[in-house]
């Protein structure tokens, strides 16, 4: 596919894509479950990054890991919801970017997953990398490319 090794997407870096942090919904190590299922349902998103008090990235937490989480043999424990903190049942392995990584490492990191999070050296959060920024900019690549070629035709 020539149009990944394009001068223009290839000079692109991560943070030239991502959502930046203050855009990015999130929830605390600390908070109960039943706070972050509420962050989920109420922005939509099936999962959103793990922060700790100074803004350091933690992990990632999803809908459907509270909801195995509190599913019990017979029924839902929704007591769990108040009682289990989110640090408890968040992944902490997650793939990570850095701002200055490019758009080919982005790229390779968004395959498994519908977004990565971006940390500084320090371990601070900067933001999200999403699929939908890199699909965003792989179809304008390819409708570029194709304008250019119709040009040259004539
Ligand atoms: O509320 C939404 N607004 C918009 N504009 N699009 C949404 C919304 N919710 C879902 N979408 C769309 C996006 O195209 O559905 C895709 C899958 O959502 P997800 O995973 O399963 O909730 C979205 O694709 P995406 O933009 O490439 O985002 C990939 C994943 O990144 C989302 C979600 O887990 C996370 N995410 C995206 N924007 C976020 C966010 N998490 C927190 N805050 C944000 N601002």
């Amino acid at each position: 596919m020539s149009l990944i090794h394009d001068q223009q997407v290839s000079g692109l870096t991560v943070e030239e894509l991502m959502i930046p942090g203050e855009k990015v919904a999130h929830v605390q190590l600390n908070n109960p479950l039943e706070h972050a299922l509420l962050v989920l349902v109420k922005s939509g998103y099936s999962a959103v990054p793990v922060l700790d008090p100074t803004y350091k990235l933690a992990g990632m937490i999803s809908k459907t890991m509270i909801l195995n989480h509190i599913m019990g043999l017979e029924r839902f424990e929704m007591e769990k919801l108040a009682t289990v903190q989110v640090q408890e049942i968040m992944h902490k392995d997650i793939p990570v970017l850095a701002k200055d990584n490019t758009f080919m490492d982005g790229l390779k990191a968004i395959i498994d997953h519908p977004f990565v999070c971006v940390k500084d050296t320090d371990g601070y959060f900067d933001g999200i990398l999403t699929r939908r920024a890199i699909l965003k900019r792989l179809n304008r690549e390819f409708y570029e490319d194709e304008a250019k070629e119709k040009a040259k035709k004539g």
